[in-house]
């Protein structure tokens, strides 16, 4: 995937967990310093289902779903 970080001077990643616990990481992409482009090559969970997803630097702000079906 292509990740692109448009904010002047602040860091961001994605990151990928089993749960919103945030305690067992999938998958930890490199944190980038926008404005820049990056891309994430990762294997999605085998298992269909509502995983979360995080920017492990805003992890409060910045979290969502990844669903895999
Ligand atoms: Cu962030």
């Amino acid at each position: 995937m292509n990740f692109t970080n448009k904010d002047n001077g602040i860091p961001h990643n994605f990151a990928v967990y089993t749960d919103s616990s945030a305690s067992q990481n999938i998958f930890k992409g490199e944190i980038v310093t926008g404005p820049a482009t990056t891309t994430y090559t990762f294997t999605a969970p085998a298992t269909p289902g509502t995983y979360f997803f995080r920017c492990d630097v805003h992890p409060q702000q910045m979290t969502g779903d990844f669903v895999v079906q």
